[in-house]
């Protein structure tokens, strides 16, 4: 996941391309359309997620999508906090003199305040990123104090408008045995990186809820036993963690009961819960796999319901918010930056059109039990 790569879709251009692409085929899909206008009623606009839950729902946006009218109304449709997918990390905000570029981090943060929306800060440190300005070259003493400069200087700047930071993101090995190895962690130690920037959060914004994001908790038992015990030992170690990031990209083969098992861990801890980055592909490249299209949607839905209902069944205090990683299909990453242009693709609560995917009919029977 760290690998996501470059900003294809991130940008303002990225942004602008795609959504001329569209605007050019939106004219074939009208006339499409009409052909069957008089035969059929269309399925109504989902109603509002936001009105689903008494906890606050999330997705991502970034500044390219800012001037998309029909993007903005759907969010604002549909979401009650926002995490900028791409503008508050290093890769954007720091600059190899370790200068910061807040330009775009500012517009994004101040578009969802304006919303009305809550904020969610992600990331502040990420194992995969920032080597260009802490490289293995740098004397340590520096490292450390331009690290430790980095971390408050973007937490306080946004003080008192975030909800909650990322303050590492992906700290665990990618098949949960132990810790990464990073930039960070070689000059700072493998816990020393992740207990640092903590402090650093905590000093310079005393307000916002400080987690620990992770992926594939659910998908991998040994990641998610890894991850809770690096919680329980940074909080032995004084680190101010405040809550856990489960981003839940979910893998719909996952056995029934392993999801509600790892929630059932993770509460046990008794910090806020934030379901971050909740996608569910579909897309399966084994040419084993002859399973119809229905038929994976059918274990998506299952897989997705059952995380929908461990989430609402956390204490009330635990619940800091169920986020998923993108609006619409369009918006997924997962299918943005798809070169491979699989069509079937539909890893989010809505579609296209903002209209409800079977998903969010599983989402949304959890959240009216
Ligand atoms: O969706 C994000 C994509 O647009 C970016 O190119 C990429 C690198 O910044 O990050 C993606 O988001 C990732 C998130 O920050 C951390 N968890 C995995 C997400 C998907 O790769």
């Amino acid at each position: 996941m760290g690998e996501g790569g470059p900003r294809s879709g991130s940008d303002e251009g990225s942004h602008f391309r795609l959504n001329r692409r569209s605007l050019l085929a939106a004219p074939l899909a009208l006339a499409a359309c009409d052909r069957f206008a008089s035969a059929q009623t269309p399925a109504p606009e989902a109603a509002p997620l936001k009105s689903l839950a008494p906890f606050p729902i999330g997705a991502t946006g970034m500044t390219g999508q800012l001037s998309d009218a029909v993007w903005v109304a759907q969010m604002r449709r549909h979401v009650s906090q926002l995490t900028p997918e791409w503008e508050l990390k290093p890769e954007r905000i720091l600059q190899p003199d370790f200068t910061c570029d807040f330009s775009a981090s500012d517009r994004i943060v101040d578009w969802g305040r304006e919303q009305g929306m809550r904020i969610h800060g992600h990331t502040l440190v990420w194992y995969s990123q920032g080597q260009q300005a802490f490289n293995d070259d740098l004397p340590r003493a520096r490292f450390a104090s331009e690290y430790d400069r980095y971390v408050s200087t973007v937490a306080g700047r946004y003080r008192g408008r975030m909800a909650g930071w990322d303050v590492v993101n992906e700290p665990v090995a990618e098949d949960g045995d132990g810790l990464r190895d990073c930039h960070f962690s070689r000059a700072l130690g493998q816990e020393g990186y992740i207990v640092r920037a903590f402090e650093q959060a905590r000093g310079a914004d005393p307000e916002a809820v400080l987690f620990l994001n992770e992926y594939n908790l659910e998908n991998i038992p040994k990641k998610g036993a890894t991850f809770l015990r690096l919680v329980e030992r940074l909080l032995t170690l004084g680190a101010p963690v405040g809550g856990i990031g489960a981003q839940s990209h979910l893998d719909i083969e996952i056995p029934a009961g392993q999801i509600t098992a790892f929630m059932r861990d993770a509460a046990s801890l008794g910090l806020p819960i934030h379901v971050s980055e909740l996608d569910f592909s579909l897309r399966s490249d084994s040419p084993l796999d002859t399973r119809s299209l229905g038929q994976k949607r059918a274990q998506q839905v299952a897989r997705v319901g059952e995380l929908a209902e461990a989430f609402f069944a956390l204490p009330e205090r635990q619940r800091y918010a169920f986020t998923t990683w993108g609006l619409r299909d369009t918006d997924s990453w997962l299918v943005r930056e798809d070169g491979r242009g699989w069509r079937d693709e539909s890893p989010l609560l809505l579609d296209a059109q903002g209209r409800a995917n079977p998903a969010y009919q599983a989402v949304a029977a959890a959240f009216r039990a």
